[in-house]
């Protein structure tokens, strides 16, 4: 028996793997008590084993022949030719035309080492990944504001004594299943308020007086915060004791909110003004300065994949400092992490602009220190390369990059306005993906490396609170597959690049911690057999002198002072500007995207789990009975829905969990029902964050639209 945790999402439930060579797959999982999950599982994690001998699982290297077809490879071939082509790429265009997509679900150690490996092997300023379309709008906004991004700077287990909760955009009944008994002590208060445009499976957990569920306009978020906090200024709810000890900026925050009273708010975001008013008084009346049992203000993608995103977490964390809730032990903000190890994939240098721990690649003495750990002189290391939309937009245009090498990420079927996505890669003079299975991206790829995953390797990864847990080994990986870790050591021998390249987890893991020593994020008191006694740690975990006592970690962060330069937290006042696409003729309704339970992402995994397959076969387009009445839609009749960047088809499910101007449409299939062939790829100018989540859209019966298409071929 071997304890490890999911493969999937960032509440990393942990789990106990017994090998059992009688059954297909040899590997049974069950949920294992612990603080976050509590022995829970979702339909996910508990299926998880099938992955490991998936039928069409990849077992060996496939490198594309002058016909186009992929064949297979052996190792040594497929490493020789891509090094040789590296090479090739880098001194005809430059070491920058050779680029990199990571992803949140890799390990630590192969986060760290994928920085690493672009920075000194490659000598590729352009590293980018999956967590920009994920977390950069929280992140961001965290660092302006507290001066620390840690998506809970506190553990989950802390919610459950609070009296209430507002829960953002995140549909966690869905997406986190096991973190939903964790509002149980809002909901007993009824307390729990959750904003959606959409009766989501979250909102129904405020029903029978457990809470309120208010349904903005799609994009407006940000106007509804804005609503509470004046009425918590005009009524005098403000913790102002702790804001003359502990922030900045109250006075002009308060001034900028003063033009949002709730009627005025209710004509842009259509909350009605009289739930707003109730929902703030909710919140205080739970508040520490009122004597209250707690409350937290909680974000999720809804409001953070936006090209407001960062403004809209900002007025959430001014909400939440206005009432006195952060860096305070049983109160807080925070925002949920997304994908497996989305915190420490953001920690260890695999953004364009980052060093391990955290650091600033434009910082001198960042430079300076993580140079020394890798071995080579500062001046060598690039700067700031493009974020992930902008970098996917100029591969293979002049001045571009000519090479992309994929690590952990799908971006043909996640990656927003996706076909030009898909036309960029096949741009591209070598295109290398490294996956478990043949993914949507890996079918355009040049050369495809097959990997291990997660039952079949050791390393750690940090979940949505900062614990830094073990992921183990349970089983052999098959014959044919290897670790990341293992082909950046192969390919940094062939390039000649300098530095050591270890394959062993455990000493990739101690290089981390002392290139993080001194960060934001800081490591260096962690190893995996400290990690392997003490499954609680949570960062920052500095090393102490020798015969000092280890750092216990620290699981409340923000306590005592807020790292920033004063040691107080920041009011920064934000404007409403609204999503970048209006509504038009030509598009009249709004297209919102999201998840269902079961599936993950874009669905590479967990498409291939034959019963979460069956539990939802196909995408689906969400609409609401006036709507559908309107545009004489049936349930289970397919529509197109049309958008400025193309169109998708899918089946309509007729419900009145949608707002009658907006629809819903899950991002987890490819094909012709492939959402983010539709959806806009306009970025928060802060963050660098897509626009996910909101556009115009055109919706109509497919059978509808076949005359008009007749007619357009006569005309
Ligand atoms: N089943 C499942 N679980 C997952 C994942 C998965 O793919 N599948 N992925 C993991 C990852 S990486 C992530 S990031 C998390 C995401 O977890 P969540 O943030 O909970 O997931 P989403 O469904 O993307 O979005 C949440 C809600 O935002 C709403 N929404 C859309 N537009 C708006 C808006 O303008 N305002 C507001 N307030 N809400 C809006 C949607 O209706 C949806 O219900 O889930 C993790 N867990
Ligand atoms: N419209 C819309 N689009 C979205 C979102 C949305 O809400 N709406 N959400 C966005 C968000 S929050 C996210 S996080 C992204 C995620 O979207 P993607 O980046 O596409 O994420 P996954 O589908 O998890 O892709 C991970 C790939 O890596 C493989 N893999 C798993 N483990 C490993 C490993 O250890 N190494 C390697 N090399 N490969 C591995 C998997 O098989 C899979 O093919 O999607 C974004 N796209
Ligand atoms: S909630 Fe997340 S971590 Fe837990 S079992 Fe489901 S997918 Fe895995
Ligand atoms: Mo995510």
């Amino acid at each position: 028996m071997t304890d490890s945790h999911c493969p999937y999402c960032a509440l990393q439930c942990a789990m106990t793997l017994t090998r059992d060579e009688g059954s297909v797959p040899p590997l049974v999982v069950a949920g294992r008590e612990f603080p976050t999950n509590r022995g829970g599982l979702c339909r996910k994690g508990g299926t998880s084993a099938e992955l490991l001998r998936a039928p069409d699982r990849l077992t060996a290297p496939l490198v594309r022949d002058a016909d186009g077809v992929l064949r297979e490879a052996t190792w040594e071939v497929a490493l020789d030719l891509l090094a040789d082509r590296l090479r090739t790429i880098a001194v005809e265009h430059g070491p920058d035309a050779v680029a990199v997509f990571g992803g949140g679900g890799l390990t630590n150690e192969k986060a760290y080492q994928l920085g690493k490996f672009t920075r000194i092997a490659l000598r590729s300023k352009n590293i980018d990944y999956n967590g920009r379309f994920c977390m950069a709008s929280a992140a961001a906004a965290a660092n302006r504001s507290l001066g620390l991004d840690r998506g809970l700077p506190f553990p989950v287990a802390d919610l459950d004594a609070a009296h209430a909760v507002l829960l953002l955009g995140s549909n966690v009944a869905e997406t986190m299943p096991p973190f939903v008994p964790h509002l149980s002590g809002a909901r007993d208060a009824g307390g729990l308020v959750v904003v959606d445009p959409r009766r989501s499976a979250t909102a129904d957990l405020t029903e029978e007086g457990r809470g309120m569920h208010l349904q903005p306009v799609p994009g407006t978020d940000l106007v509804v915060l804005q609503a509470l906090l004046h009425v918590l200024v005009a009524e005098g709810l403000v913790d102002e004791p702790y804001l003359s000890a502990r922030t900045t900026g109250w006075q002009d925050l308060a001034r900028s909110v003063a033009a949002w009273w709730p009627e005025r708010a209710e004509q842009v975001c259509g909350v009605p003004a009289d739930e707003m008013r109730r929902a703030a008084r909710l919140l205080a009346a739970a508040s520490p300065a009122r004597g209250g049992a707690g409350a937290y203000v909680l974000t999720g993608r809804g409001v953070e994949q936006s090209r407001q995103g960062t403004a809209t977490v900002t007025a959430a964390i001014n909400l939440a400092l206005a009432l006195g809730l952060v860096g305070r032990e049983g109160s807080g903000y925070g925002a949920l992490t997304g994908q497996g190890n989305g915190q420490g994939g953001r920690e260890h240098g695999q953004k364009a602009d980052q060093l391990p721990g955290y650091r600033s690649i434009t910082d001198p003495a960042a430079r300076e220190h993580v140079a020394g750990v890798w071995g080579v002189d500062p001046e060598d290391l690039p700067g700031p390369g493009l974020p992930a939309v902008a970098l996917l937009q100029a591969l293979g245009r002049p001045g571009g990059p000519r090479a992309l090498l994929v690590h952990g990420a799908n971006p043909v079927v996640s990656a927003p306005r996706a076909d030009a996505v898909a036309d960029r890669l096949q741009a591209l003079d070598l295109l290398v993906v490294c996956d478990i299975f043949p993914s949507e991206t890996s079918l355009l790829a040049d050369i495809v490396l097959p990997v291990t995953q997660w039952a079949e390797e050791e390393g750690t990864m940090t979940n949505l609170e900062g614990r830094v847990i073990r992921r183990r080994a349970a089983i052999d990986p098959p014959a044919g597959v290897v670790s990341e870790l293992w082909i950046w050591s192969q390919l940094a021998r062939r390039l000649g690049a300098p530095g050591s390249w270890s394959t062993d987890p455990a000493e990739v893991f101690d290089e981390l911690a002392r290139a993080s020593a001194g960060g934001r994020a800081d490591y260096s008191g962690l190893s995996h057999a400290r990690l392997d006694r003490e499954p609680d740690l949570h960062w920052p975990c500095p090393a102490t002198d020798e015969g000092q006592a280890p750092h216990p970690g620290t699981p409340r962060a923000l306590l005592d002072r807020f790292p920033t330069p004063d040691g107080r937290a920041r009011f920064i006042a934000v404007d409403h500007v609204g999503p970048a696409e209006e509504l038009r003729v030509d598009a009249p309704l709004f297209l919102i995207t999201g998840r269902v339970l079961e599936h993950y992402q874009s669905g590479a995994q967990t498409r291939r789990v034959p019963a979460l397959l069956a539990a939802q076969p196909t995408p689906f387009v969400e609409i609401h009975p006036l709507l559908a009445h309107r545009l004489d839609v049936e349930e289970g009749e397919e529509v197109e829905l049309v958008t400025a960047r193309g169109r998708v088809t899918a089946p309509a499910r007729v419900t009145d969990r949608v707002r009658a101007d907006t629809v819903f449409m899950p991002f987890h299939h490819p094909g012709t029902g492939s959402v983010n062939r539709v959806t806009n790829d306009a970025v928060d100018p802060i963050s660098s964050m897509p626009e996910l989540k909101v556009c115009a859209v055109e919706v109509r019966a497919t059978r509808a639209a076949a005359p008009t298409s007749a007619q357009e071929a006569i005309a």
